[in-house]
């Protein structure tokens, strides 16, 4: 039965898609300031953040705002948490590739586990607009088209979305030199199976592994153990999304969706994919 909030929240991402990218071209330079994650922040980062919340604090039964770009949640009434990254994969915007919004609705105050999430999806930002959203009625791929009035049409292409059977495409980030052996050796038997698909957004790379199946990862690494990518805003997302696919997440022992966050700007290694390419990870890394 579709959430009527869940539907509305899905409904103001797609709606501000085109405003998001249409601001783009005059935002490709640092903003001049850093995120709690004490990255730089892009015009384009700054200006979407703004535009998402405007139009997610407009939904009834949307309590608060969280974003990747602020310190704190911010309140807008009662009901769910909506935690976005608003423009993933920014470092992509001078080099013009791809980009995308990621969301995650909970239905608790952040930080708190994945399993506290209703739904999850993602804007993609590539040579069209599509939308990839999970909820309780399953995982779809929609098209976003702007309007003749100005706002934006949401159609679904695939319905029912399920991992391919035959997994074809891999992606890890970070460097091989920072990889901890037991993944790096992992790795190397990945790259004689599938083929390489890393663009360096999280967004458009899980896009390729929900389209042709395979794996995506942005590991642990030998400096920094929890990886780059934010548990709230990114992990958990992404990781509802593939879990509802009949896919596998992995934080390298067990499912993301059960890493107990302590802080809202936490970071969490992120392996996702086809189950048995996830099995055999954790594997590796247990040994
Ligand atoms: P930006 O939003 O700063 O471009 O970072 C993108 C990201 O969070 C995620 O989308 C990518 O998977 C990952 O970082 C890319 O990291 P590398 O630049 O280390 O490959």
């Amino acid at each position: 039965m579709t959430d009527p909030v869940v539907e509305a929240v899905f409904d103001a991402v797609a709606e501000t898609a085109p405003a998001i990218r249409d601001a783009l071209p005059g935002r490709r330079v640092e903003s001049g300031t850093e995120n709690p994650s004490g990255e730089t922040v892009l015009a384009g980062d700054v200006h979407a953040d703004k535009l998402l919340a405007e139009a997610l604090g407009e939904v009834d039964g949307v309590g608060s705002f969280v974003s990747e770009e602020r310190p704190e949640a911010v309140d807008v009434g009662e009901g769910y948490a909506v935690a976005i990254d608003p423009l993933d994969g920014s470092s992509n915007l001078r080099s013009n590739n791809t980009m995308g919004t990621v969301v995650g609705v909970y239905d608790a105050a952040l930080p708190t586990s994945g399993r506290d999430l209703v739904a999850a999806g993602y804007a993609l930002y590539g040579p069209i607009t599509t939308m990839v959203v999970a909820d309780g009625d399953g995982v779809r791929e929609e098209v976003v088209e702007r309007g003749d009035d100005g706002g934006a049409s949401r159609s679904v292409v695939v319905d029912d979305l399920t991992l391919p059977d035959e997994p074809t495409v891999y992606g890890f980030g970070g460097r091989v030199p920072d990889w901890p052996a037991a993944f790096r050796e992992y790795a190397r038997e990945v790259e004689d199976e599938l083929k390489l698909r890393y663009g360096g957004s999280m967004v458009g790379d899980v896009n390729q592994v929900v389209t042709y199946g395979g794996v995506f990862a942005y590991p642990a690494l030998v400096d920094a153990p929890e990886g780059k990518l934010r548990l709230s805003f990114e992990a958990n997302p992404i990781a509802y999304i593939i879990e509802a696919m009949g896919g596998a997440s992995s934080d390298g022992s067990g499912s993301i969706l059960d890493v107990e966050p302590e802080g809202l700007h936490d970071r969490v290694p992120l392996y996702v994919g086809t189950d048995r390419l996830i099995d055999r990870l954790e594997a590796a890394l247990d040994e």
